[in-house]
């Protein structure tokens, strides 16, 4: 049997938390050889709503689960920590301006990104969810300046995995026709899902949805209004979606990407298509296994260029924002 491997969860009492604790436990990220201790993080009063957490996932009985540390301190939190998944923050409540919200979370992704440094394990590395979730990681990393920047991810899985399956749906073929598609940008309603590098059964997808206008109208602002839509049905945000999103960004990153995909995850900016460096900006990956690349010389076109431009401003405006957030 492998040595277990630490993962921390903050926020593991929200509705996220609890549809993503158990799959680690299985060993739906990590792997059927791969046991794990799990640290789960949150704020002193949703501890005993944790407790109850605790006890569920003990009643489970996982053959992979080789401890618990459930806490409110963040030292304990992270120590040791090969993997975290940065999922608690604060939601927007009414009459709250986006300023407020950033400064509110800026502060709490200030003290993780310094806990992490001071206590994670050195092959550590963070997946950031809770919202605004680009730049809290920005938050986090500049916190953190021991720890290189490749090991900072935002989700945007979720967002892929919408936009594949209004694809599929339109063109009537299985989600698993369709490959290439990525999300570039922020994580909110500026992202832009490039539909033009995607394909549909190996065809570009504009050879197959001959329908230039349905793309514009329907098909981005379905993906980018799509968690506003779940919150108005179901009178809360998407966990389960979100949860699975989570996993899939982690197992993505642990294992090869397979010939001809892509994956969409929030990184470090290197300046790849003009984008300013140093920004948490979303664009298509592969990885090896290990290590993670930004897929070079996609082809785009003055509608992909403008969407990414959008997005690209709206990062550095929230980043101008919690400027004295950063360290
Ligand atoms: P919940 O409100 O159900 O749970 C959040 C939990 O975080 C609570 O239990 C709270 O006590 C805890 N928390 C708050 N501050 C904390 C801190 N400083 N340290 C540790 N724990 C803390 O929210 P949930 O639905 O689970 O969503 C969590 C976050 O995910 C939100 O910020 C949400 O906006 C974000 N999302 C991000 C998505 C993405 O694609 N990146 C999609 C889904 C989701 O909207």
């Amino acid at each position: 049997m492998k040595t277990p491997i630490r993962v921390a969860v903050t926020g593991a009492a929200g509705q996220i938390g609890y549809s993503l604790l158990f799959r680690i436990a299985s060993g739906a990220v990590f792997g059927p050889e791969q046991p794990v201790i799990l640290h789960l993080i949150e704020i002193e009063p949703a501890l005993p709503a944790l407790n109850g957490v605790v006890m569920e996932l003990q009643d489970c009985a996982f053959p992979l689960l080789k401890g618990i540390v459930p806490t409110a301190d963040l030292n304990e939190g992270f120590k040791g920590v090969n993997w975290a998944f940065l999922v608690g923050s604060v939601p927007r409540k009414a009459g709250m301006e986006r300023k407020d919200l950033l400064s509110i979370n800026g502060k709490i992704f200030i003290g993780q990104g310094k806990a992490i440094a001071a206590n994670a394990a050195p092959d550590i590395r963070v997946l950031v969810v809770g919202n605004p979730c680009n730049t809290n990681c920005l938050i986090a990393m500049n916190n953190a300046k021991s720890i290189p920047a490749d090991r900072w991810f935002a989700m945007t899985m979720l967002d892929q995995n919408r936009a594949v399956t209004q694809l599929a749906l339109k063109a009537g073929v299985d989600t698993t026709d369709v490959s290439g598609l990525a999300i570039w940008g922020n994580h909110s309603s500026t992202m832009y899902p490039d539909y033009f590098n995607a394909k549909i059964g190996g065809k570009p997808v504009p050879e197959v949805i001959k329908h230039e206008l349905w793309f514009k109208e329907t098909f981005i602002p379905t993906v980018q209004q799509r968690g506003a839509a779940i919150i108005k049905a179901r009178g809360l945000s998407s966990a389960a979606s979100a949860a699975n999103a989570a996993i899939e960004t982690v197992r993505n990153l642990v294992n090869p990407t397979p010939a001809g995909h892509v994956f969409s995850v929030a990184v470090c900016s290197d300046g790849s298509y003009g984008i300013e460096k140093g920004l948490i900006f979303s664009y298509p990956i592969v990885s090896d296994g290990k290590s993670w690349k930004i897929v070079q010389g996609l082809p785009l076109g003055d509608f992909s260029k403008e969407k990414i431009a959008a997005t690209e401003k709206e990062l550095k405006e929230e980043k101008a924002l919690v400027a004295e957030l950063l360290g």
